[in-house]
């Protein structure tokens, strides 16, 4: 058995219309190894409000594997999805992958080793190895991550949008209050949207909490997807990213996190519908960059 000894980690997987993963058996794959993992204590598989049929098959898993659940939640994206997981999660550690298993579940045996020696943040890298990706697809991510450097220092890490990363659960929770641009429960997303620029955010708010993070080089493979649209998702990446940098310059992440009530608004950080200046919470207001 794997993992006998380290401590426990809840996987969390978004979900948007994954249909064509699931019927080819990739959610049934992690709910196998996690059955045979002693460490792994659940698999929170967040579905935000899929329209195809993806709900029904995660419950009619979840009814036959102990260790799987859903959590069904309103539609608010990816990045919604993740917080929601991270919430939820019952272990010490948390790790986030995504349905279509690009980065193999069977990677967290390089993470493994490493839960034990005091990181916070365990980030899985392509290390600028992309397989199988089509070129315009490389190119574009050698871009995003040129730009990102300019934008937002999140220290060593190289590879901020790898879908493998594992977080001290209590950490996490703490990043996830603090977060501005991706605050929790006001995100409002039509259609996909993998929210590009939250897993930066995530990184920065947790080196300024002091999280001791390191990058772990993982196994990836290129899984083309319809349902995102690359120059889309990496357009809103980075003017999410701008919105982070500047709630920075404005010292929002040295205050305490707005109240809920005060969240009525959209967050100005990723604008899914339009890109009219929106009201702030604290009362500015922001054009899209
Ligand atoms: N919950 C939720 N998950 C999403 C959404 N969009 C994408 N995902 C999930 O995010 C993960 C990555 O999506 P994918 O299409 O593979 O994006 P890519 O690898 O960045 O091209 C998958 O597990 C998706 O199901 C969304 O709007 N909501
Ligand atoms: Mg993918």
């Amino acid at each position: 058995m794997s993992g006998e000894r380290g401590p426990g980690v809840s996987i969390v997987i978004p979900c948007y219309n994954e249909e064509a993963n699931l019927r080819a058996g990739t959610l049934t794959h992690v709910a196998i190894y996690a059955e045979r993992a002693d460490d792994v204590a659940e698999v929170l598989v967040v579905d935000d409000g899929s329209s195809d049929a993806s709900r029904r098959l995660i419950a009619a898993l979840a009814a036959k594997h102990g260790k799987l659940r859903l959590l069904a939640e309103p539609h608010r994206g990816k990045a919604g999805a993740v917080v929601a997981g991270i919430m939820a999660a019952r272990a010490e550690f948390v790790l986030f992958t995504d349905m279509d298993q690009a980065t193999p579940i069977e990677e967290i045996e390089k993470l493994r080793p490493l839960l034990t020696e005091g990181y916070d943040v365990l980030v899985g890298s392509r290390a600028g190895h992309r397989q199988g990706a089509p070129l315009v697809r490389k190119l574009m991510a050698t871009g995003f991550v040129l730009v990102r450097r300019l934008i937002l220092d999140v220290g060593d890490v190289s590879d901020t949008q790898c879908g493998f990363k594992a977080l001290r659960s209590d950490l996490a929770r703490r990043v996830v209050n603090q977060l501005r641009v991706f605050r929790p429960g006001v995100q409002q997303a039509s259609g996909a949207t993998v929210t590009a620029g939250f897993d930066a955010e995530l990184l920065f708010v947790a080196r300024r909490l002091g999280a001791r993070i390191r990058e772990v080089p993982v196994n990836w493979h290129y899984v083309g997807t319809r349902r995102v649209h690359p120059l889309k998702e990496s357009w809103r990446g980075l003017k999410s990213l701008v919105m982070v940098r500047r709630s920075d310059m404005r010292g929002d992440y040295d205050r305490p996190a707005p109240t809920t009530s005060e969240s009525d608004t959209p967050p100005s950080g990723e604008p899914t519908t339009g890109s009219a200046p929106r009201s702030r919470s604290d009362g500015s207001r922001v054009a899209a960059p």
